[in-house]
């Protein structure tokens, strides 16, 4: 048997997704659509029932770009009440499906679409999957003036605060990464973050976790609920 490649992983868990979500795409359905390159794979593959659902809710300006690419109509989130389902990747993935997103920089606008869906199905390959979080440098993004002032409480916290130089997020501010946590409270420690002032969001989605998730493995796509 060939060993897969991670770009196989991810085009076989995005495949997953298509068929998880088929019953969703209906023509008033409005889906959210995440970032990253395991989310292009599904948003290329759902380009072919584009007209079977009314459009997307898009969590970046590149998603939003490529899904109009395709002909899929893009909707201002102020415009939609709720999303019967939200598909997105991780950058990790725990057991009780808590994750690490950000690494892309578009943490808040996805956990703001993830805000208004019914199912948030995250999409990964095993590479992903994790014990404790945290050995992936948890992304926080705050507004630039309070740059400094976040980074020194969170070294408080015992974090090890790496400015990501050159990246500007699509809402204009800047990314903090977090090395050196072992992250066993993961709802205490966002809600934690979240309460610094400066900071717009945090990459842990622990409050608000994936309720499936499809992982891409060797031996197939394992579906966690
Ligand atoms: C988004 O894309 C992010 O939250 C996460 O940082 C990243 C994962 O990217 P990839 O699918 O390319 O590994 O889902």
């Amino acid at each position: 048997m060939s060993v897969m490649t991670q770009d196989e992983l991810k085009q076989q868990v995005a495949k997953a997704a298509l068929d998880y979500i088929k019953p969703e795409l209906t023509s008033d359905a409005i889906i959210g659509v995440g970032t990253g390159s395991t989310a292009e794979f599904f948003i290329d593959g759902l380009a072919a029932y584009r007209d079977d659902f009314k459009g997307a809710v898009a969590s970046s300006d590149a998603t939003a770009k490529r899904l109009a690419g395709h002909g899929i109509e893009v909707f201002d989130m102020n415009d939609v009440t709720q999303l019967s389902v939200y598909v997105d990747g991780a950058d990790e993935a725990n057991k009780k499906l808590q994750l690490i997103k950000g690494g892309g920089a578009a943490l808040t606008r996805e956990k703001i679409v993830a805000s208004i869906a019914k199912t948030f199905v995250c999409i990964a390959d095993e590479s992903k999957a994790v014990e404790v979080l945290g050995a992936f440098p948890l992304p926080v993004e705050v507004i630039p003036m309070a740059r400094s002032a976040v980074a020194r409480r969170i070294r408080d916290l015992g974090g090890n605060p790496v400015y990501r130089e050159g990246v500007v997020t699509d809402n204009g501010n800047v990314i903090l990464d977090v090395h050196g946590l072992q992250i066993t409270d993961a709802k205490e420690l966002e809600r934690e973050l979240n309460n610094m002032v400066g900071v717009v969001t945090n990459g842990l989605f622990a409050a608000r976790p994936a309720d499936v998730l499809l992982l891409g493995t060797a031996s197939g796509v394992k579906t966690l609920t």
